[in-house]
């Protein structure tokens, strides 16, 4: 998440159509699971896929449920927006709410009123989608959209997590983590896997903070010859078209926090960035950021 005072106006991109295509034919081919209706629990009792919590990016709001109970919630972000947009999730102390998490952004704070950075489904362009598992515990949250500073712009949105209903409980504690095909730690300041973690076929990455700031993974598609130096050239100027898109990953996340984020990259050049900031810069200027294939 590039937050606030280092990300200006992005403008409207091509929506990533071939991923769009490969979600209708999975709604087309299994409604009822990604509706969230196979969060119930199997009837033998196998486990079960978490319940899903789908949120909607527009210029600058969020559709959200207004609750949703505890437990692992797949998080999925719809961008209906022109903009680049993402959906951090943020738990409030006790005693605070997202106008006061807004009031302190549009103060200048980067982590306002103290919120506990829980992840979320990573930056996405228009017409786009990403996904993210996420252990949920009970409180309020504020969704929020950092790209370019969104928030300050009121994009921004409560979501009460609830404690598990009785009847519900069998079904959350039933839901597994998703197995992943690799680790990616986030540490004070890289990213560390295993050689090959990013590929084509559909992956599940699980995501870890092992380190003592918050970090986030937000992945990049460089356009066909463009080149990462590009890239920082045009975030410093913002002049013309972008040379990369955003292609989701995961939201800031709190030290010891974790999630697991379900990928399918089509074939070309990538990177991966934190744009968590720290002091008047963000952890991809300190290193924090990695180029890759994927064939
Ligand atoms: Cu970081």
């Amino acid at each position: 998440m590039f937050r606030s005072r280092y990300l200006r106006q992005q403008p409207a991109l091509r929506p990533v159509r071939a991923m769009t295509a490969l979600l209708r034919t999975l709604l087309r081919l299994a409604p009822l699971c990604l509706l969230g209706a196979c969060a119930g629990g199997g009837a033998d009792g196998a486990r079960t896929q978490p319940r899903l919590l789908r949120l909607e990016a527009r210029d600058f709001t969020f559709a959200t449920p207004a609750a949703v109970p505890a437990g692992l919630t797949r998080v999925r972000l719809v961008n209906r927006g022109a903009e680049w947009h993402e959906a951090g999730i943020a738990r409030l102390p006790e005693g605070t709410s997202a106008e006061a998490y807004l009031a302190g952004a549009r103060a200048g704070e980067s982590f306002p009123v103290g919120a506990v950075d829980f992840g979320g489904p990573g930056k996405v362009a228009t017409g786009d989608s990403s996904e993210v598992v996420l252990r949920l515990a009970p409180g309020r949250y504020a969704i929020v959209c950092w790209a370019d500073g969104h928030v300050k712009r009121g994009m921004i949105a409560t979501l009460i997590v609830t404690e598990p209903e009785p009847g519900a409980q069998r079904a959350d504690t039933s839901a597994a983590p998703p197995s992943s095909d690799a680790v990616v730690a986030l540490q004070d300041f890289r990213f560390v896997h295993a050689p090959g973690a990013f590929r084509g076929a559909p992956t599940v990455l699980h995501l870890r903070n092992e380190g003592r700031r918050p970090h986030d993974m937000t992945i990049y598609r460089l356009h066909p010859g463009r080149t990462l130096r590009e890239f920082g050239a045009w975030y410093r100027s913002r002049q013309g078209a972008p040379p990369a898109v955003p292609a989701g990953g995961m939201n800031t996340l709190a030290p010891g926090r974790e999630g697991w984020a379900s990928l399918t990259l089509p074939p070309g050049r990538y990177f991966i960035a934190c744009g968590t900031p720290e002091g008047e810069t963000i952890h991809a200027a300190m290193g924090m950021i990695e180029e890759f294939e994927v064939r």
